[in-house]
């Protein structure tokens, strides 16, 4: 049964409440108990709509964390928890003195929620929030070219899957795969061992949900290889086997590195001159990416160059980067209207049904996920697509009101999935509704 438009935003704002510890929200109550950057990203344009000033701190949270290098990591990391010995981030001499975080990121979605954050704060909340924000924005920006950008494409090469934030989508489990570890086979074994040791989640949510027991090994190899190595870029150029120029992660990149500008025009900052140059190689980059004969993009291995060929949603992101050639734009749009592969009834799964790779209840291995189908709304609008960014935005919904604030959903049926009362789909189903 449907929900009225009413009823789903106070279970939104509710969720928001519920999950909301001061300065973050967690993403939901057991299975995520630090502060996550593109999670908090996204649940600050729902609670732009509540409060603009907690909407504020729920970034500058993120921002406080981040490293001398200018990084800003995919995990501001709670008390006490396992996560801080397992990452060891102060193993960096770049790391923040007294913060704890993982030693990754995550899709630089930031710039974004800055700009539409600002815009619902009164002038003089502006002008603090953007003059704290501007400088960080700006180093982010600039340590993604200086150390995850080592082999001169300008794109973002990175170098562990939780960095893409779609952590088992099939392109980068096989790639993982594929690859030389320099481990021997007993030893990759006792490392799963480990790995599966370790995991807290599938005891909040069924393990058929989530990534499976190979797809954890292979989560914590690369991340054990990352703490080695200090997390220092120049090291892991030479020694480590996995960049991946993530087409979701550069759409995002693009897109927000255009936002910066904006945002630097309009409070009269100039961006360093490399930056702006590496802005605009970027842009051009990005459609190195695109299959012709697909008629869509890859991910691509950063140090073979070649595109790692299984379509996923990541693959329709560039709608979203806002630059991209009309014909290639019509491409990804037809793609999102196919019944057989992406337009399912609830919105895009994140794997095409056709694929062998389609597990209608795992993760990100094809169900449909609320922030990836606002980024493609978003996108949709800006290239003046509304037909379709309205039957995704109607189809968004309608999802939520019958499977709940979960964290994914199947796309086909609705059913809601993985962790309950998820704080990012409670703050982009509020936003869509706010659009209306
Ligand atoms: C690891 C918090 C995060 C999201 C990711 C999502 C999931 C974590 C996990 O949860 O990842 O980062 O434990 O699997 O895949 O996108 O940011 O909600």
């Amino acid at each position: 049964m449907t929900k009225s438009y009413h009823r789903i935003e106070g279970d939104a704002v509710e969720v928001l409440k519920k999950n909301d510890r001061g300065t973050h929200t967690v993403p939901s109550q057991n299975m995520y108990p630090h502060a996550w950057l593109w999670d908090s990203a996204f649940i600050s344009l729902g609670l732009r709509h509540i409060s603009p000033v907690r909407a504020a701190t729920e970034l500058n949270t993120i921002f406080d964390g981040q490293w001398k290098n200018g990084m800003i990591a995919n995990m501001r990391l709670g008390q006490a928890s396992l996560d801080r010995y397992v990452w060891s981030s102060r193993r960096s001499p770049d790391a923040h003195d007294s913060i704890h975080t993982s030693g990754i990121s995550q899709p630089p979605v930031l710039a974004e929620a800055v700009q539409k954050v600002s815009e619902r704060l009164d002038s003089d909340e502006r002008k603090g929030f953007i003059d704290q924000s501007l400088g960080r924005l700006v180093a982010f920006h600039e340590w993604i070219y200086a150390e995850r950008s080592p082999f001169g494409s300008g794109l973002f090469a990175a170098v562990h899957p939780w960095e893409t934030g779609m952590e088992n989508t099939p392109p980068w489990m096989e790639h993982m795969k594929s690859l030389d570890w320099g481990l021997d086979g007993k030893l990759l074994k006792k490392i799963g061992q480990i790995a599966n040791g370790l995991r807290r989640d599938t005891v909040h949510t069924p393990p058929h949900q989530r990534a499976n027991k190979d797809e954890g090994a292979l989560f914590f190899l690369s991340a054990m290889k990352l703490r080695n190595a200090r997390y220092n870029s120049t090291i892991l150029a030479k020694t480590h086997p996995l960049h991946v120029e993530d087409i979701a992660l550069n759409s995002i990149f693009v897109r927000n590195n255009q936002i910066l500008s904006e945002l630097a025009e309009e409070y009269s900052l100039t961006l360093p001159e490399k930056l702006q140059q590496n802005m605009t190689r970027t842009r051009y980059a990005l459609n190195e990416l695109w299959d012709k004969e697909d008629g869509m993009y890859y991910s691509r291995d950063a140090v073979t160059k070649k595109l790692i060929k299984i379509p996923t949603v990541a693959s329709l992101l560039p709608v979203y980067a806002g630059t991209i050639p009309q014909n290639h734009l019509s491409s990804l749009a037809g793609h999102l209207q196919n019944a057989e592969t992406f337009g399912l009834p609830f919105g895009a799964p994140t794997v095409p049904a056709n694929s062998d790779y389609y597990r209608p209840k795992n993760y990100w291995s094809a169900p449909t996920w609320v922030n990836i189908n606002w980024l493609l709304i978003d996108g949709l609008q800006r290239a003046g697509q509304d037909g379709l960014a309205n039957r995704m935005k109607d189809k968004t919904i309608r999802m939520v009101s019958i499977g709940g604030m979960h964290e994914y959903f199947d796309a086909q049926t609705a059913e809601g999935l993985g962790a309950k009362d998820f704080s990012w789909t409670a703050a982009l189903v509020l936003d869509l509704l706010r659009q209306k």
